[in-house]
C-alpha cells in the first residue's frame, strides 16, 4: 500500500519532529468560513481546501507514538472501478478469510464537527483519509439523541426501546443490556472470530457495572474488554476508571483516545490470534464532556475560544489514525470493514456543532440524530464516494452479518438492514422504517419517524405532530403538518404501529416503573 508507506514515513518524521521539538509549533491554515450551510457539507468529492497540520506528539503508556494530523488520503478517488460490495465467502474458504469489522464510535460528536463533513475549522485528517479511501454518508443516523440506546441498537440491531436499553443508564436503573439480547460479536464469535471493546461501554446502569450479576462486556461476545462504565474519569486526561476484563486499569498517564488505541494496538499486535478473523469496537470517550484536550492538539488553534473543543475532535481523530496505522501494520486493513460514526448529536454550550442541523443532543430532530458516517473496505467500496441513502447505527448488525453470510435472528424483530445494497447503489428495503424515541428530549420532539423523504416528529404523549420534507428542508424549517393533512395522517399511523410493536416486543415495565427522573429535557410521559 504506497498510502501506508507515505503515512508511516510522515508519521516518523512527525513523531521524531515532535520529540526534539515538542514547543515548535505546525504551521496551520485555518479556513474561515461565515457560515456552514448545506453546500460546505455536500458529500460530492472531497473538495475542501487541502489543510496543512503538523505533529504534536506525545507518548502515552503502550503507544509507540501519535501524531495530530496526517495529509489526506494520497489515492485517486475518482478513477477507481465501482467495486461492487458483495459478500465475503462461507467460512471454510480458506483462501479468502472473512473480513475484519471495526466500529470506531465518537460521544457525542456532531454533524458539523469535522472538517470532513464542512467544519471550516475542525481538522479531522484521519477522518478525512479515511473517507477518501471509502464512502462517506450524507444521511447517516444514530439510533438514539442519547449514549446508552444508540449503542445497544449498534451491537443488536434492535431499536432502543424494543431491546430494553430505553434510557441512557447514568444512575441506578434497572435498565441494561439484557443477556437475552443477540450482539454481533456473539454471532461472530460462533463462526471463529475473536472480539475486542476498549474504551465507553455504558450498556450497564451504573451499579451494575463489573458486577458479576449482570451481563459485561463479556457476556456480550468480547474475548478482551478495557473499558469503563460512561465517562472517563476524572476526564480525558489520565483517567483512572478502565477495567480490563474485570479488573481495574488503575492510573494512567495520557489522553483517553490515545489511551484507547493503545490498547487497540497492543491487542492486535500482541494478544489476539493472528489466524483469526476479528471484531474490534473502539468507543473512545471524546469529545463527551468533562473534556480534557492535550495542548498539542489545543495549539492546533491556538487563541480560538473553541479551541478545547476542536482540540478534542482531532485528539480523537489522531487516536482513529493511530488505529489505522496499527491495521496497517498488523497487515490487514485491505481485509477490514472500518466504520467510523458518532453515537449521538453534540452539546452546543461545549462547542459542539450540527453544522445547521435543527436540535442538539437528546432531539429527534436532524442535530440529535444525524451524525458523521464514514465506511471503508477495500475492494468493496469504492474509495471517495458518497452514499446518499439514509443509514442508522442499527443497521450496522445487519450489515456485518450479511458480510459474512449469516442470517438474522429469526426470533425478534430486527430494525436494521445491511448497508450493502446501499453501498452498490441499491436503497435499502426497510421492514420497520426509521424511527426514535429519546426520553430526555424537548416535550415537542419526544419522537421520530422517517419514510422515504418524509419525517414526522412527535411529542411526548403522541398527540401533536410536525412534517418534514427532510431531503428539501434539511433544517426542519417548515412543518408541513396543516398543509399536508394526508401525508401527516399516513406518517401518524406508521408510528403508532411501530410504536404499538415495540411497547409489546420491549421490557415496557422498565420504563413505566422509571424510578429517576430526568433532570434535563423535561418529563417522563409515554
Ligand atoms: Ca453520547
Amino acid at each position: 500500500m504506497n498510502g501506508t508507506k507515505k503515512r508511516l514515513k510522515l508519521l516518523s518524521i512527525a513523531c521524531l519532529l515532535a520529540t526534539v521539538a515538542a514547543a515548535e509549533r505546525p504551521n496551520i491554515i485555518l479556513d474561515m468560513a461565515d457560515d456552514m450551510g448545506r453546500q460546505d457539507l455536500s458529500c460530492e468529492g472531497n473538495d475542501r481546501v487541502a489543510q496543512k497540520a503538523g505533529a504534536a506528539a506525545k507518548p502515552v503508556e503502550g503507544a509507540k507514538s501519535e501524531v495530530a494530523a496526517k495529509p489526506k488520503g494520497a489515492e485517486n478517488a475518482g478513477d477507481a472501478d465501482k467495486p461492487k460490495p458483495k459478500r465475503a465467502d462461507n467460512a471454510g474458504d480458506a483462501d479468502k478469510p472473512k473480513p475484519n469489522v471495526v466500529i470506531f464510535l465518537a460521544d457525542d460528536m456532531g454533524w458539523g464537527d469535522s472538517g470532513t463533513f464542512g467544519h471550516p475549522l475542525i481538522k479531522t485528517p484521519n477522518l478525512d483519509q479515511l473517507a477518501a479511501e471509502g464512502v462517506k454518508f450524507t444521511q447517516c443516523y444514530s439510533a438514539s439523541g442519547v449514549c446508552s440506546p444508540s449503542r445497544s441498537a449498534i451491537l443488536t440491531g434492535r431499536t432502543p426501546y424494543r431491546n430494553g436499553v430505553w434510557r441512557h443508564l447514568s444512575g441506578n436503573h434497572d435498565a441494561h443490556l439484557r443477556a437475552s439480547e443477540i450482539t454481533y460479536p456473539e454471532r461472530l464469535k460462533e463462526i471463529g472470530y475473536e472480539t475486542c471493546h476498549v474504551g465507553k461501554w455504558h450498556l450497564n446502569a451504573r451499579h451494575q457495572f463489573n458486577v458479576p450479576e449482570f451481563p459485561q462486556p463479556g457476556d456480550h461476545g468480547y474475548d478482551h474488554w478495557m473499558t469503563t462504565h460512561n465517562n472517563a474519569s476524572p476526564s480525558h486526561k489520565n483517567p483512572d476508571n478502565f477495567i480490563r476484563n474485570g479488573k481495574a486499569v488503575g492510573a494512567t498517564e495520557g489522553y483517553s483516545a490515545q489511551l484507547v488505541a493503545a490498547e487497540v494496538a497492543r491487542w492486535l499486535n500482541d494478544i489476539r490470534d493472528p489466524k483469526k478473523p476479528f471484531a474490534l469496537s473502539v468507543w473512545v470517550h471524546e469529545p463527551h464532556s468533562p473534556i480534557a484536550t492535550d495542548p498539542a492538539f489545543m495549539d492546533l488553534y491556538d487563541g480560538h475560544e473553541n479551541a478545547k473543543y476542536m482540540g478534542n475532535i482531532t485528539q480523537l481523530d489522531n487516536a482513529l489514525g493511530q488505529v489505522m496505522d496499527a491495521l496497517d501494520r498488523a497487515g490487514v486493513a485491505d481485509n477490514t470493514f472500518l466504520f467510523f460514526t458518532s453515537d449521538n448529536g453534540p452539546v452546543a454550550r461545549f462547542g459542539g456543532t450540527t453544522g445547521g442541523l435543527r436540535g442538539g443532543k437528546r432531539s429527534s430532530h436532524e442535530g440529535g440524530i444525524r451524525v458523521p458516517g464514514v465506511a471503508r473496505w477495500p475492494g468493496h467500496i469504492k474509495p471517495g464516494s458518497t452514499c446518499t441513502t439514509p443509514v442508522i447505527g442499527s443497521d450496522l448488525f445487519a450489515t456485518v452479518l450479511d458480510m459474512v453470510d449469516l442470517p438474522l435472528p429469526a426470533d425478534r424483530t430486527i430494525d436494521g438492514v445491511s448497508m450493502l445494497p446501499a453501498l452498490n447503489g441499491t436503497p435499502a428495503k426497510r421492514t420497520v422504517p426509521l424511527f426514535w424515541r429519546t426520553h430526555v428530549s424537548q416535550v415537542g420532539d419526544r419522537v421520530a419517524l422517517r419514510i422515504g423523504d418524509w419525517k414526522i416528529v412527535g411529542n411526548d404523549v403522541l398527540t401533536e405532530f410536525q412534517l418534514f420534507e427532510i431531503e428539501k428542508d434539511w433544517k426542519e424549517e417548515h412543518n408541513l403538518a396543516a398543509t399536508h393533512p394526508e401525508k401527516t395522517e399516513e406518517l401518524k399511523r406508521a408510528l403508532f404501529d411501530v410504536w404499538k410493536k415495540i411497547e409489546t416486543e420491549g421490557p415496557k415495565e422498565w420504563w413505566l416503573t422509571e424510578r429517576q427522573k430526568p433532570s434535563k429535557g423535561s418529563t417522563l410521559n409515554y
